[in-house]
């Protein structure tokens, strides 16, 4: 039998300074302890041992040359969490707060993950301290060639088949596969997010943020209501939140915010206009960071260093980055008459925020669940490589719109208490759990 502080306190022994990891094992851990210590076949396998320990994890050393000439050194990372139900798929993060504990939560959480997208993938996770920001095309390109150079090594399309995260877009993908392909001599289709000119699968980009919206629509009908009309805030300004902000306008919601490092807009017209999405990206791409000038252009408001969760808005969705809404916000949200919070970023909420809404029965979908359209299309492009074939972009939407649903589905099968409360949070947790627990026990150890 487990006993969960007891375990939390050895886990924490063996990782230490890895926060956020110990916060995910930790979320994870509330959900699934109970149908774990229910089954002596998952504790004689010591199954949550093992499925916290990564099979392993890849650190090497990035060295570029910066546009002055002068060298740069940076740490790369590459954690292979879990290849039970198939190859480690996760994406690349650059920023400069990664270390191994940020990637080793990301990885943890991408296993559940992938296991609920009903498609044959293992979690894994990679990237830098790299930041991106300010830097030039020719320091980008430096930078994941060096990258690469070393990742190459321990990659493969039966492997591990890495893709973008914060700070890896189109462009890096794009600078990383060209590394993989000068050195492999291989057009396998090793990284997901690629190009559609090369190998890339349509609606990729959007897949993360279009996910969200169909599971959230998914919530919005389990609840006897209706997308439309929502008044919805969303944070952060990339590829999720831009996708994000697409398909809850094509369901006919209204999303009223976008938000950056530098503070967030309020757009009381709504983000609902092809020049407003197309200019998203063209900040996003400026890598300057800011999202101050969406504001300035179309003549919106913009709260300098504060975020979206103070506005009075039906849906929010954090799109942005781990624990960027907190216990403070999610009062606030309750306090302003939320109906729906719809993590679309890892791990977006505090453990406190996610454990107020649902102490509140707010409707809490978790971000394994919510986001993994992303994962799920990469999933798609593994396949359609692996038959030299493309799909239109009509047969990807609609298999994107299935899987969601089915996540949905699974959320409620294994969710819903005996008052008729979804808890999406262990509802994910369970399902996602159950499927690589028990490929696990049939492989052994
Ligand atoms: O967090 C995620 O699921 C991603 N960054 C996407 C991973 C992928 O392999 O597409």
């Amino acid at each position: 039998m487990y006993d969960k502080k007891e375990f939390m306190t050895e886990l924490e022994r063996k990782n230490p300074s890895e926060p956020e990891f110990i916060q995910a094992v930790s979320e994870v851990l509330d959900s699934v302890i109970d149908i774990v210590n229910e089954d002596p076949e998952y504790v004689d396998a010591k199954i949550l041992e093992r499925i916290t320990e990564p099979d392993r994890t890849f650190m090497f050393k990035v060295e570029w040359e910066d546009d002055n000439g002068e060298i740069q050194v940076n740490k790369g990372y590459r954690v292979q969490f879990n290849n039970s139900i198939g190859p480690y798929k996760g994406g690349l993060r650059f920023h400069p707060s990664v270390t191994l504990g940020t990637l080793k939560f990301l990885g943890f959480e991408q296993i559940f993950k992938n296991s609920l997208t009903t498609l044959p993938m293992g979690g894994g996770k990679g990237g830098s301290d790299f930041n991106p920001k300010g830097k030039s095309d020719a320091e980008i390109l430096r930078f994941c060639r060096s990258f690469m150079t070393e990742l190459q090594k321990y990659i493969g399309p039966e492997t591990d088949v890495p893709a973008g995260d914060v700070g890896v877009g189109s462009r890096e993908i794009g600078y990383l596969y060209g590394q993989y392909k000068r050195l492999r001599v291989e057009n396998t289709g090793v990284l997901t997010g690629k190009g559609r000119n090369w190998g890339g699968s349509l609606v990729r980009p959007e897949a993360t943020g279009y996910g969200t919206m169909y599971f959230a629509d998914e919530i919005v009908r389990e609840h006897g209501d209706t997308f439309k009309g929502k008044r919805i805030a969303v944070s952060g300004f990339g590829n999720v939140a831009w996708g994000a902000c697409i398909k809850a306008t094509q369901l006919g919601g209204k999303v009223v915010t976008i938000s950056g490092p530098d503070g967030y807009v309020l757009d009381e017209d709504g983000i609902n206009t092809q020049e407003k999405w197309d200019y998203m990206l063209e900040l996003r791409a400026s890598n300057n960071d800011v999202v101050e000038p969406y504001a300035k252009k179309f003549g919106a408001k913009f709260f300098a260093g504060r975020k979206p969760w103070e506005e009075k808005v039906d849906m929010a969705f954090p799109c942005a980055f781990q624990n960027e809404l907190n216990i403070d916000d999610a009062k606030q949200l309750v306090a302003n008459g939320i109906s729906y919070v719809i993590e679309t970023s890892n791990m977006g909420c505090t453990t406190e925020a996610v454990n107020y809404f649902i102490d509140k029965k707010i409707p809490f979908g978790p971000g394994k669940a919510a986001n993994a359209g992303g994962v799920a299309v990469s999933g798609l492009e593994m396949s359609q490589n692996a038959m030299k074939y493309s799909w239109s972009a009509e047969e990807v939407d609609g298999k994107l719109k299935i899987i969601m649903k089915d996540i949905h589905e699974a959320c409620v099968r294994e969710g819903k208490q005996a008052d008729g409360y979804v808890n999406y949070v262990r509802g994910a947790n369970i399902a996602g759990f159950k499927k690589v627990a028990d490929a696990m026990l049939d492989l052994g150890y």
